[in-house]
């Protein structure tokens, strides 16, 4: 009974953490098929602490690859996810 109450005291705690999804906007500069990742010119992330940078995300579904083109100014929405950022959405 005590574990189980640890683990459901470890699961509240890891359950927002794992939900929060981050806003973010940019410009992209390279959508890269073979790695399965846009890579964004980002403006600050304020909710992750970031300043602005150019770096790659790995996108969660492919289909967003193609949504986006490089020079293209846009907003999107990342979530951690295995110890990385990944985008979840992106217009
Ligand atoms: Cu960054």
């Amino acid at each position: 009974m005590k574990r189980l109450s640890i683990f459901i005291a470890a699961m509240l705690i890891a359950l927002p953490a794992a939900a929060q999804t981050h806003q973010a906007a940019g410009v992209v500069t390279k959508v890269d098929e073979a790695k399965n990742s846009i890579e964004i010119k980002h403006e600050a992330i304020k909710s992750l602490n970031w300043p602005g940078m150019t770096m790659s995300f790995e996108v969660r579904d492919r289909k967003l690859l193609s949504v986006v083109k490089p020079q293209q100014k846009v907003t999107f929405e990342l979530v951690q996810e295995k110890g990385r950022y990944v985008i979840v959405g992106i217009k």
